[in-house]
């Protein structure tokens, strides 16, 4: 045993759990990424040693899922397919969002409810990690459809969550308005009114600042990490992508920090606006997504002095910091070199998991600052956190008292990623950094509950 490397080690485990988890590749691609740091970390301390700790998180407590028929407009018969991912629930109830959006898959779940572990447990808020969601396409549907779909997909879920168990929030295609049904079923069908869901709306138990706090967050982070190059977010060139809820909060605050964004995008291509997305264009991004068209490219029909990039990524795009908000593996090798080749000083993860496993080695090799999402959105959820914390006590708090909690989780957030990702040159491994302090915690509440 004593020749047992630990690269050899991470090698069985991954080949264990693809064997496992066939067909699954985000899933796997998220694993990996976790392996990679934690293993040699478990493999350096004697208490963590044979106790299984990687394989029982990579093992859900629990997955749901159900069938969520539903009527149309025209009256046709509807069957989607509806998930939760019970993934862990030692240091808390499980928490995670639901994601309605035609990807969704048992794979894409999983990797979501496996970061949202590590993530939650980076807040230092009691919450576990879950995920859900169905593959329901939410483009072009009216309000009594979303409405239906939303309560057909209730009346299954709410028999396995509720505010000790599992406390879901939104995700892509999960807005306040989504919210609202879901939250209107549970009551009716429980005859519970709790704090089952966060993004709530603010008349029945919401949190101000939770609308914004996921890219309030991530720029809050990236101010961190600019700090520890002695720079900062003011005069600096942004691209963003995505132009949904997380890009939304991203682009308000670095608009307030004095940062110049100018891109934005959506599956059909980027928009390149050179004067630079601020003040009442921030604004119109709600409205852009509101339409429910998924075109990036409206936003030239109202400000026609940008430039539209069909089929393209901003990555392309000379910028000083660059905040990935769409989607999962949105950023791939190429885009990361012409980062770098453009002379990108910070990559800041807003949505989970956007670069691939290529593209973070390339970033970490040419020691850009990198950021993975679960500790740099974390925001979100944590916020989500101080929703939960508000309806127990009864109490709704300011928002700046919201937004002062939120920076200083962030800060702290930033704090033990340094200390744990710190390399002997001074450069700050930011993905290992993360991995390790958000499995700490949860490797220890596992240790003392004992084999359940
Ligand atoms: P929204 O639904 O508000 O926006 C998502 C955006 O990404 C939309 O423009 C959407 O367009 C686009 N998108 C989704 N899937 C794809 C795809 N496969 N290819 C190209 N574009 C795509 O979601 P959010 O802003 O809430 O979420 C964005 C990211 O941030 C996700 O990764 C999410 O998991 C993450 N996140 C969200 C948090 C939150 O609090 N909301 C917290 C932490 C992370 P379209 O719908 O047309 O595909
Ligand atoms: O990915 C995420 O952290 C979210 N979608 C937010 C989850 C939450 O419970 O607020």
């Amino acid at each position: 045993m004593e020749h047992y490397s630990v690269e050899q080690k991470i090698q069985d485990f991954l080949a264990i759990i693809e064997a496992k988890n066939p067909n699954e590749p985000e899933f796997l691609q998220a694993v990996k990424e976790v392996a990679v740091s934690v293993i040699p970390f478990i493999s350096s301390k004697k208490e963590y040693q044979g106790k299984k700790l990687l394989e029982r998180m990579a093992e859900p407590e629990r997955i749901i899922i159900f069938r969520v028929p539903w009527v149309d407009d025209s009256g046709e018969i509807q069957v989607n397919r509806g998930f939760r991912i019970q993934m862990n629930s030692a240091i808390g109830p499980y928490k995670g969002g639901i994601r309605f959006h035609p990807s969704v898959n048992l794979s894409v779940l999983k990797f979501l409810a496996f970061e949202q572990v590590f993530k939650n447990s980076l807040t230092t808020l009691p919450m576990g990690g879950g995920k859900g969601g169905a593959d329901f396409d939410p483009s072009g549907k009216s309000d009594m459809e979303v409405m239906r779909f939303c309560q057909a997909f209730m009346t299954e879920l709410c028999k396995h969550i509720g505010p000790e168990t599992d406390v879901p929030a939104g995700d892509i295609g999960v807005g306040s308005r989504e919210i609202g049904y879901l939250f209107g079923q549970y009551k009716k069908i429980r005859n519970e009114f709790s704090g089952v869901l966060t993004g709530k709306g603010l008349a029945y138990g919401g949190s101000l600042i939770r609308p914004e706090a996921t890219g309030y967050g991530v720029v809050y982070f990236a101010e961190q990490m600019l700090k520890t190059i002695g720079r900062k977010i003011d005069g600096k060139i942004a691209a963003v992508s995505g132009f949904g809820n997380v890009a939304w909060g991203v682009i308000k605050k670095l608009d307030q920090l004095g940062a110049k964004v100018v891109t934005i995008s959506g599956p059909d291509g980027y928009v390149y606006d050179k004067e630079g997305i601020s003040g009442e264009k921030v604004d119109f991004l709600l409205e852009l997504r509101a339409s429910g068209n998924n075109r990036a490219e409206d936003y030239t029909k109202k400000y026609p002095n940008a430039e539209f990039h069909a089929g393209k990524r901003p990555w392309e795009v000379k910028c000083d910091i660059a905040f990935p908000c769409a989607t999962q593996n949105e950023l791939d090798l190429e885009d990361a070199k012409a980062l770098v080749s453009n002379g990108v000083m910070c990559v800041c993860e807003a949505a989970n998991m956007p670069s691939t496993l290529e593209a973070i080695n390339y970033l970490l090799d040419n020691k850009v600052l990198f950021s993975p999402g679960k500790a740099s959105n974390a925001g979100g959820v944590a916020t989500s956190g101080l929703e939960m914390t508000q309806n127990s006590i009864r109490l709704n708090w300011t928002s700046e008292e919201v937004d002062a909690r939120l920076k200083e989780i962030m800060i702290g957030i930033h704090r033990v990623c340094r200390d744990y990702g710190k390399e002997e040159d001074g450069y700050v491994n930011y993905v290992k950094g993360a991995n390790i302090a958000g499995f700490v915690k949860v490797a220890e509440a596992m240790l003392a509950q004992g084999i359940v």
